[in-house]
């Protein structure tokens, strides 16, 4: 077939030219038009990771070390850093015998210095310049309490410490670049933030740590209107190239500090976490890579769970109690294991236990929101209100109170409500346990909850222009 072909253009020369000039043409616009029209950029992408701190295998002694499989190495290539305050000694306590108990060189910044276990607790107000502290009165309980300090009283900051908490932020990144230089990565915890490393050690697997990278969940927009910051609330993560960049060197040795340079800056402004954006901004020319919600910023009961966040990685919980932190601790070190990345309905099996039991709670506010339509037979009652959620094909979850049926697109936890309720009587919560079947959520002979997402989507960073 081929031979006779290439023989008969071979004797008409012209044929052969013109072949190869229409396929040349064809190719070169085929490359231009792709070249004008890049692939849209998805809001997720599909990547397997491998697992770095799997849970343990099997019952749990009763002095179990949690921290048994946690990859030590790693730990050459982050600097953790946790900023607290005088005023939250029970959670910090309560973190570092939970989340930060493998961090064995973690660094605590707090607004006075002190001893927690093993852990020497920094004054990270101390590095500030005196010309911070003079005449400013977000100042004075801190000059009080170090005068009663110094005197051998215990004092507490009351009410005076939330002043002081924005002047930590950029003293604290200073002080992380200066004792560990040489970290990949540097992540910036609060002590009621539950963190899940091994989604964490997975997000920077995929990363260069010499780029620039400034990664968290935008924050609210009640702190400032323009959201292109971390909120501190979240966690965030700095990168090497960045820091780099952040700390220049200075002529006298040591760093260029972020504390000297913006102190005008950080004096007139609301928040620390504001500030360090318009630092970074300033001096790096980087946006934040907003990851929300990976970085979630979110509690254990407000968070939710729906159809677009089935398999997105869960990084950080905020407003996690002391008592929550180390259930939730000994629940995820302990958790049947599967090597797949802890997503949002991962979380499921630890908030929605109750669920392998009964499908509905009495007394307890599942904080539906959308009340159905006034004329429906759902208001009837709270059995009513279940079954024409299971015909409603985005009810995942329904609330039944004083005569109100209300659906939800989403899972959440929610709330008890008190018995009493005020004297205004039921309030029952039920989710649908059939469409939530359907999304992955399984309930399996042993009771267990697991699995509930067969591949996870990462979020592609949105950076706002
Ligand atoms: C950083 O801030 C300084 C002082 O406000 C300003 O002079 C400089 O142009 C800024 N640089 C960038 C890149 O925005
Ligand atoms: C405790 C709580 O947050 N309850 C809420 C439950 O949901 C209803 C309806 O949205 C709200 O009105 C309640 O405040």
């Amino acid at each position: 077939m081929i031979r006779p072909l290439l023989m008969r253009l071979m004797r008409r020369p012209w044929r052969f030219i013109l072949l190869v000039v229409i396929f040349g043409f064809a190719l070169l616009t085929l490359t231009r038009t792709h070249r004008q029209e890049p692939p849209p950029q998805t809001a997720y992408y599909k990547k397997t990771t491998k697992s770095f701190f799997p849970p343990l295998k099997g019952a749990p002694a009763p002095d179990q070390d949690y921290c048994v499989n946690f990859p030590k190495d790693q730990l050459n290539r982050i600097q953790v850093v946790l900023k607290t305050g005088a005023n939250e000694k029970e959670k910090t306590k309560a973190h570092l015998s939970t989340v930060t108990s493998c961090i064995s060189n973690l660094l605590i910044v707090s607004d006075h210095e002190d001893r927690i276990g093993d852990h020497h607790v920094i004054d990270i107000l101390a590095e500030l310049p005196a010309s911070y502290k003079e005449k400013n009165p977000d100042f004075s309980s801190y000059l009080e309490h170090q005068k009663a300090h110094a005197e051998g009283d215990i004092v507490d900051y009351h009410s005076g410490g939330w002043k002081l908490d924005r002047f930590k932020f950029l003293p604290m990144v200073d002080k992380a670049y200066e004792m560990n230089p040489k970290a990949d990565w540097y992540i910036f915890l609060e002590p009621d933030i539950y963190f899940f490393w091994d989604t964490l050690f997975r997000l920077l697997d995929q990363l260069k740590p010499e780029e620039m990278h400034y990664m968290g969940a935008p924050g609210p927009a009640s702190k400032s209107p323009d959201r292109n910051f971390a909120y501190g609330g979240a966690g965030f993560v700095l990168s090497q190239g960045l820091m780099k960049k952040l700390l220049p060197p200075s002529r006298s040795g040591g760093y260029e500090k972020l504390a000297h340079r913006y102190e005008d800056k950080i004096k007139s402004e609301c928040c620390g976490d504001v500030v360090l954006a318009h630092a970074i901004l300033n001096m790096t020319e980087t946006k934040l890579e907003a990851l929300y919600p990976t970085f979630s910023g979110e509690d254990l009961r407000q968070i939710r769970v729906d159809k677009d966040r089935w398999c997105v990685p869960l990084l950080s919980l905020h407003r996690v109690e002391p008592d929550q932190m180390e259930k939730l601790w000994r629940w995820e070190r302990t958790r049947p294991y599967n090597t797949k990345p802890f997503v949002y309905s991962s979380l499921l099996a630890y908030t929605h236990s109750h669920l392998t039991k009964s499908p509905k709670l009495e007394w307890w506010d599942n904080l539906s929101e959308a009340p159905v339509p006034n004329d429906r037979p759902a208001h009837r009652n709270a059995d009513s209100c279940g079954s024409e959620c299971s015909k409603d094909a985005n009810c995942l979850q329904w609330s039944y109170s004083q005569t109100v049926c209300r659906f939800a697109n989403y899972i959440k936890l929610g709330n008890p409500v008190d018995e009493m309720n005020g004297g205004q009587g039921e309030f029952h919560s039920g989710w649908d346990l059939k469409k939530m079947g359907e999304l992955g959520f399984k309930v399996d002979e042993q009771s267990d909850i697991h699995d509930t997402c067969q591949e996870a989507t990462w979020l592609t960073p949105k950076v706002r222009q």
